[in-house]
C-alpha cells in the first residue's frame, strides 16, 4: 500500500517571523500545515540542524544551530503529528538542503512502503527544492503543495518551482487534498 506522506521542511524558529533567517510569510502556512497533517497517515519533519561554525555561515547568518531555541520547530507547529524527525546538516563541512541528504529519509520511507511524497514548508528555493530534487531521484512520486510553502525571494522562488516541475515533481495546493 502506498501510504502517502507529508514531509514538512524546516518549519523551525530560525526560518520564521523574528528568526536569524526570517522566511516572509512563513507563519502564514503554519495553520495551512496543521490542517493538512490529518489528511496524512504519515507525517514526517525535517529539521535543519548545523553545529555551531558550519560552513553554511560563510554564506547565511549563523541559523539552527543545534540544541539553540533557532533550530527547534516552530511551536504553532503541531508536533505531537509528527512521527519522525530528520535532522539534516549537521557535519560541519557538508551544507545539507535536502531531507535526503546524508540522512535515513529515503530508507525510512522505503520500510515503509512509502511511494508518493507532499512537501510544504521552508525555502522553496533551498530546501523545499532540494528535498524535491532529491526525492525524484530516489523515485518518489513528489507533490509540492503550493500554498503551504514560501520562498526567500519571489524570483529565486519562481525558478525553483520551474526546476522542480522540469523535473517531474507536481504540484497542489491543500484545499484540493480530500479529507480522509
Ligand atoms: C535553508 C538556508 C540555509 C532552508 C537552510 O531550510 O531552506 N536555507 N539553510
Ligand atoms: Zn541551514
Amino acid at each position: 500500500m502506498d501510504k502517502e506522506t507529508l514531509i514538512i521542511v524546516d518549519v523551525q524558529n530560525d526560518f520564521c517571523e523574528g528568526g536569524a533567517l526570517e522566511v516572509h510569510g512563513a507563519s502564514e502556512i503554519i495553520p495551512i500545515i496543521n490542517r493538512l497533517m490529518s489528511k496524512f497517515e504519515l507525517v514526517i519533519a525535517t529539521q535543519d540542524y548545523h553545529p555551531p561554525n558550519h560552513c553554511s555561515f560563510d554564506l547565511w547568518h549563523p541559523h539552527c544551530v543545534a540544541g539553540t531555541e533557532g533550530a527547534e520547530i516552530h511551536k504553532g507547529l503541531m508536533v505531537d503529528r509528527i512521527r519522525h524527525l530528520v535532522k539534516k546538516g549537521t557535519s560541519e563541512n557538508k551544507e545539507a538542503y535536502s531531507g535526503f541528504q546524508e540522512t535515513d529519509l529515503s530508507s525510512f520511507l522505503k520500510s515503509r512502503g512509502v511511494k508518493t511524497i507532499y512537501l510544504c514548508g521552508l525555502a522553496t528555493d533551498y530546501c523545499v527544492k532540494a528535498t524535491a530534487l532529491d526525492g525524484l531521484t530516489e523515485g518518489f512520486k513528489v507533490f509540492v503543495i503550493l500554498d503551504a510553502i514560501r520562498a526567500v525571494t519571489k524570483e529565486t522562488g519562481g525558478e525553483a518551482l520551474k526546476e522542480m516541475e522540469d523535473r517531474g515533481a507536481e504540484f497542489v495546493r491543500s484545499d484540493s487534498l480530500e479529507t480522509t
